[in-house]
């Protein structure tokens, strides 16, 4: 029965900056996966990811994109692996909606530089894009794209260097708490450990039932169209990331031209998929999902849904109030860390939350601020009591 100081459970985005944070840290590492290394059968595959610090989502998250940004750097300085492009980027929209407003507050709020851009001025600068009359745009220029597939490669990379060690095709069973850490359980073998941590990705229903969080997977699709007129606009040095929220809320998001010819550019819906589960998702994507795509985001950037190429299925993992779950386990406190819930904006945090699930395996605590992804907020309303 093999000892380590910590187990992480899932070595998809933020399992591996785990490992290889705890692993840089000194700590005895073991990584356990069902799959192979950078799998894509979860949620870090697909070639992008967007990166941004104005962030609509709350201010909260911008001094964290600051250090992910920081790590980013490092992580590309250290293996050599591009895992980063900041081709700039705009969030567009009408000036109250989320995607906007949301963003200005965090710009504002943190003195991030940023422009604010009308319709005219966003068609000046960005020829592909066409908003109407009543869209601006915040302009960033330090948003742009991270990849997945490197950034997991590049921690993998790590960890090993540093004696982790990383069992691929192997999950996790069952574990449980043992004299003063964890005990985990696999086909192969059991294994003990002072701490554990579990980033489950889109096994978090299965993996996290005790922690009191009803986490949704949702089936969400990536496409790659070649756009009409050749793809020199779309390459990175021309073209920024874009999220747009159209005047009905359904918001579209997509990247430059980052594979070379032929190989088109990528763009998705943001949330709106349909609830499925790791086993049952539904791989297929259909003419009439390609279709709804290349309309939606032909009325912004008329010339991007030309031929369509090829698109692929991805999932994210839902917490209520989409806010991440990062902590210390509330029915284990001493011995297990969480990170799961990242409601399909987390990858461009990965570097950073290697680092703080470190600090909690580790010293029980950290520095970052993190307050936001306690689960406790989550925990559901005490029942009113009955009237007399
Ligand atoms: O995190 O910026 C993001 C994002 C956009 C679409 C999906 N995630």
């Amino acid at each position: 029965s093999p000892t380590y100081d910590v187990i992480v459970i899932g070595l998809g985005g933020m399992g591996s900056a785990a490992a290889h944070h705890l692993s840089a840290r000194g700590a005895r590492v073991l990584g356990l996966e069902r799959f192979g290394p950078v799998h894509h059968r979860g949620s870090s595959h697909g070639g992008s990811r967007i990166t941004r610090q104005s962030y609509f989502e709350d201010p909260a998250y911008v001094p964290l994109l600051l250090r992910a940004y920081e790590l980013y750097d490092r992580l590309e300085r250290d293996t050599g692996r591009e895992v980063a492009t900041l081709c700039g980027g705009v969030m567009l929209g009408r000036p109250e909606s989320r995607t906007v407003a949301g963003s200005q507050r965090s710009a504002e709020q943190w003195d991030l530089p940023h422009e604010m851009l009308d319709a005219k001025e966003v068609r000046r600068r960005f020829p592909t894009l066409t908003p109407r009359e009543d869209e601006v745009a915040l302009y960033e220029a330090r948003a742009g794209l991270v990849r997945p597939e490197n950034t997991v490669a590049a921690h993998l990379q790590l960890a090993t260097q540093r004696g982790a060690d990383l069992h691929f095709e192997e999950p996790m069973t069952r574990w449980e708490p043992y004299r003063d850490g964890v005990r985990v359980h696999t086909a192969e073998d059991t294994y003990t450990a002072g701490q554990l941590v579990i980033c489950p990705g889109a096994w978090a229903p299965g993996l996290l039932t005790d922690i009191g969080v009803p986490f949704t997977i949702e089936r969400q699709v990536m496409y790659w169209f070649e756009p009409t007129g050749g793809v020199r606009p779309f390459e990175a040095e021309n073209h920024p990331i874009y999220i747009w929220e159209d005047a009905d809320g359904v918001q579209v998001y997509g990247f430059p031209a980052i594979d070379g010819p032929g190989l088109g550019a990528k763009v998705a819906f943001f949330r709106k998929g349909t609830v499925c589960t790791p086993e049952t998702i539904e791989r297929t994507v259909h003419d009439h999902e390609v279709t709804a795509m290349a309309d939606q985001v032909g009325r912004l950037i008329p010339a991007l849904p030309g031929r369509f190429l090829k698109a692929a299925t991805c999932m994210y993992s839902n917490s209520p109030d989409e806010h991440f779950v990062i902590a210390r386990h509330p029915a284990h406190p001493g011995s297990v860390t969480v990170a799961a819930g990242f409601s399909g904006h987390g990858f461009k945090f990965v570097p950073v939350v290697g680092e703080i699930v470190a600090d909690l395996a580790l010293h029980g605590y950290t520095d970052h601020p993190i307050a936001l992804f306690d689960p406790s907020r989550l925990a559901a309303a005490p029942a009113a009591a009955a009237p007399a």
